[in-house]
């Protein structure tokens, strides 16, 4: 997979020279270039921003600068599929970066200040596909650490770049639940101990307490979650544990 990056601030990215990241650039399953939008400015302040037409407060990202830019890394016959985070974007999901990580070219445009012109956008659509994400409801600076984020979540899906591909297919047989708490050795620390069943070697039961674990902490902390899970992928036990924390299985909008 190739990845470009076009920011104000390439420092930014030095993370990606580290950990398994790297190791996967180095080992050529990831090919990643972070460019510095400045480079595409003329005048001597190297201006990238401007006041917003209309009026109102902060600024917005020229389209010159962006413009040249987009050409200049995208030249040539194949485009990459254009992500600019912003908070006004499709929530980036788990689903999300499986499809990224299916892709042959991904280009981030980071926006900084108030947002981007529309017509940078709009322009770059015209050649390529363009997807506005967002990591969540709440406003960052800018898109750097949502971009840092997006890519960490699909570069870890690309054969190879994670060690244990186990870890991968855990993750997905978690279905739609949310992960059971985890423990290690010592069995018993500041008082405080293992839970028994999962010393006790019965695969079966350790199986069972995991999923009530995750039912119930879904159930808890994510509501919504639930009202996504298939039917037929609840068994009797499952029903119980969601009854006992009165949530009626099943039901339309078990989610409220
Ligand atoms: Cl992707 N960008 C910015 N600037 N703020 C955000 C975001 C993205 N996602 C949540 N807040």
């Amino acid at each position: 997979m190739r990845i470009d990056v076009v920011s104000v601030f390439p420092e930014y990215f030095a993370p990606l020279d580290l950990s398994l990241i790297a190791r996967a650039r180095q080992r050529d399953l990831l090919s990643l270039h972070v460019h510095d939008l400045r480079k595409y400015t003329h005048d001597v302040h190297r201006t990238v921003d401007d006041a917003p037409c209309g009026g109102g407060a902060g600024m917005i990202m020229k389209p010159e600068p962006w413009g040249e830019a987009l050409d200049d890394i995208t030249a040539g016959q194949q485009k990459p599929h254009l992500l600019v985070p912003s908070p006004a974007g499709v929530p980036f999901t788990q689903e999300m970066a499986e499809s990224l990580a299916a892709e042959p070219w991904l280009m981030f445009a980071c926006g900084r200040y108030e947002g981007m012109d529309q017509r940078i956008l709009d322009e770059a659509a015209t050649t390529m596909r363009v997807t506005e994400v967002s990591l969540g409801d709440y406003v960052l600076f800018g898109g750097e650490v949502a971009v840092l984020a997006i890519i960490e979540a699909t570069t870890r899906l690309l054969p190879g770049v994670l060690g244990n591909a186990d870890s991968l297919r855990e993750e997905s047989h978690n279905n739609g639940l949310l992960e059971a708490p985890a423990y290690t050795k010592p069995a018993v620390w500041r008082d405080r101990e293992v839970p028994d069943v999962l010393l006790s070697g019965h695969h079966a039961r350790i199986r069972r307490w995991r999923r009530d674990q995750a039912l119930l902490r879904t159930a808890q902390r994510r509501p919504d979650l639930l009202a996504h899970i298939p039917e037929d992928d609840l068994d009797r036990s499952d029903r119980e544990v969601l009854r006992g924390v009165g949530v009626e299985p099943g039901a339309r909008g078990m989610a409220e």
